[in-house]
């Protein structure tokens, strides 16, 4: 049968049309979800407790690059500007717990702020890195304080790391002021170098075991419960971006 484009019949068989193509992608969003959502728990029962981390500071400090060394045992040599925001996983041991973190690696870049700053609050610990060749970077740390402690929970544990030790010949920041930047806001603190695997899980070993003390001490604190659907962890979807390319 031939229908004019301006017949009713026409435009009631465009609006079916419509409808059955809008049903189908639903049909495939909500399988999908499902999917993900039943991986999710398979993967779920494979730790005793989950916590999420975030890493801080300003763009260039190394944050992929401490990331992907943890979980990949890669370096990148190029800096390639992470875009939004970008996580990994990774499951460690301590004191005898499977404990499963999720580390969020932000975008030093003061145009992200906005996005990043949506993940603060969801963060249980925080690491501040800034690169010992930088002392601009060190400076900086400063101001990343004041943005965790106006967006985070209040008890979340903060970590001082001081990035690139490899590069010694060009430091510009000495261990020392570090440390005493770290204690000065009570902090641990810890110098690694990405590029020769140094402190790398050390640091997030620490860190780890800082927030199961504090989660142990206020078990009903602001602190975002470590026991959370993975699938509830992640803010708004459609501002994450995905960059991590180790
Ligand atoms: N020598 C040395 N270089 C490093 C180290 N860590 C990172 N780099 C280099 O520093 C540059 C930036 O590293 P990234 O990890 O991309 O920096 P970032 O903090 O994630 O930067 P943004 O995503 O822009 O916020 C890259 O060229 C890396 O190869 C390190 O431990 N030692
Ligand atoms: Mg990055």
């Amino acid at each position: 049968m031939v229908m004019s484009e301006a017949s009713p019949n026409y435009r009631k068989y465009e609006r079916i049309q419509h409808l059955n193509t809008r049903t189908h992608i639903h049909v495939d969003e909500q399988f999908g979800r499902r999917f993900v959502r039943n991986l999710l728990h398979a993967m779920a029962k494979q730790y005793d407790v989950l916590f999420r981390l975030l890493l801080l500071g300003d763009s260039g400090v190394g944050k992929t690059c401490l990331l992907c060394r943890l979980t990949d045992n890669e370096f990148l040599s190029p800096h390639i500007s992470t875009i939004g925001v970008d996580f990994k996983m990774k499951t460690i041991e301590v004191n005898g717990l499977k404990v499963r973190i999720q580390i969020w690696d932000t975008a030093g870049q003061e145009r992200y702020q906005t996005i990043t700053k949506q993940y603060y609050r969801r963060a249980q610990g925080i690491f501040l890195v800034y690169d010992i060749t930088s002392y601009v970077s060190f400076q900086h740390i400063m101001k990343w304080i004041s943005d965790v402690d106006e967006y985070a929970p209040r008890i979340v544990q903060k970590f001082l790391v001081g990035n690139k030790r490899d590069e010694e010949l060009q430091r510009q920041v000495t261990t020392e002021q570090g440390n005493k930047l770290a204690q000065s806001y009570g902090m641990d603190f810890l110098e690694t170098s990405a590029f020769t695997n140094y402190n790398i899980s050390e640091a997030f070993t620490r860190m780890t075991e800082l927030v199961l003390e504090a989660s142990r001490k206020e078990p009903d604190s602001d602190l975002p419960s470590s026991n959370d659907e993975l699938n509830d962890t992640e803010p708004d979807q459609e501002q994450q971006y995905s960059t991590c390319s180790c």
